[in-house]
């Protein structure tokens, strides 16, 4: 299959794809909007290395100068995470706008699922899904990614759902949207920086191979959502639920405040907990990123290897 014309695939992206060798996107609004610079950068590099030490390619996905990429270089990502101002939070509905203006778009996990599987790519990792925010029952402020994982078939690895997010809602929002939710290695729905969220994980998988033949037989079937596949933050980097609990309602209501609305609420609320936590948010985001990559080289060569 070549890839479509109007996307700009690297070289080593191009190649792996053509090879049918394993590839796992990563998004880029969790570069520019997720996490400050030079903290954002860094982890930019250190996840790709990460994901090339384990002989998969990686291909962080953006919109540069209206040019839909798959790949980028050490300078590309440098961009996104330090031109923060000269980059716009793309999501689904964006896409068509920042690339005819011929402008930056940092591509939100509903975006960078589209435009991965456009490039053929079925594996995701990043670190949080937007969901159902609290509050969600008057502002309906719900994230375009789960109107995205219930229509484009791409797995899409993370550390649950943070609780800015109504996590039961979120749940209950996937359920009626056909997206499949599983627990890797855990009955818990996680929480992003913990590992608990007191939610029940809808289904469970222990390995790589096993989520790969439940990917294989759903799109076999032609169900053509996403998976959301939930896996926890490392016992060792997590923050306890109980400690982050009253940080999230400070940054809630540090936001109300301010007003904000719209596809500001998550941008503001990352930072904010960031800035509340002195820091340790950033931290444990970092660990669960990478760990949510490995698991995503580690998914991407088992699903390759059922595709000869
Ligand atoms: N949650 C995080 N980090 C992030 C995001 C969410 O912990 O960087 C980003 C992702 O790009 C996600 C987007 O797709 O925020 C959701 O934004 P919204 O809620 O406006 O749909
Ligand atoms: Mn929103």
């Amino acid at each position: 299959m070549s890839p479509h014309p109007r996307l700009q695939l690297t070289d080593e992206v191009r190649e792996a794809l053509a090879d049918g060798r394993p590839v796992v996107a990563l998004e880029s609004t969790i570069i520019s909007h997720g996490m400050p610079y030079p903290d954002n950068v860094r982890m930019a590099g250190e996840v790709e290395d990460l994901i090339r030490a384990e002989g998969v390619t990686p291909a962080t996905i953006a919109v540069l100068d209206g040019a839909p990429r798959v790949g980028l270089t050490a300078d590309d990502l440098e961009m996104l995470g330090k031109a923060v101002e000269s980059v716009t939070k793309a999501s689904v509905r964006d896409l068509g706008y920042v690339v005819a203006k011929g402008v930056h778009g940092a591509t939100t996990v509903a975006a960078t699922m589209r435009l991965a599987h456009l490039a053929g790519i079925a594996v995701f990792a990043t670190g949080g899904l937007g969901g159902v925010h609290r509050g969600a029952t008057s502002s309906m402020d719900v994230s375009a990614d789960l109107t995205e994982l219930s229509r484009t078939p791409v797995a899409v690895i993370s550390a649950g759902v943070k609780s800015i997010l109504d996590i039961g809602l979120t749940l209950e929002a996937m359920e009626t949207l056909s997206i499949p939710v599983i627990g890797y290695q855990t009955d818990e729905f996680p929480s992003f920086y913990s590992r608990s969220s007191g939610y029940a994980a809808p289904m469970r998988a222990d390995s790589p191979e096993e989520l790969a033949a439940i990917m294989a037989a759903q799109w076999d079937l032609g169900v053509t959502s996403g998976f959301d596949i939930a896996s926890p933050i490392p016992a060792a980097d997590e923050i306890p639920a109980d400690q982050i609990a009253g940080i999230i309602t400070q940054a809630l209501a540090d936001m109300d405040e301010l007003g904000l609305t719209g596809k500001d609420t998550t941008p503001y609320l990352l930072g904010r907990v960031v800035e509340l936590t002195g820091g340790a948010s950033l931290t444990a985001n970092i660990a669960l990123v990478k760990n949510n990559a490995l698991l995503g080289a580690r998914l991407a060569k088992a699903y390759a290897a059922l595709r000869p």
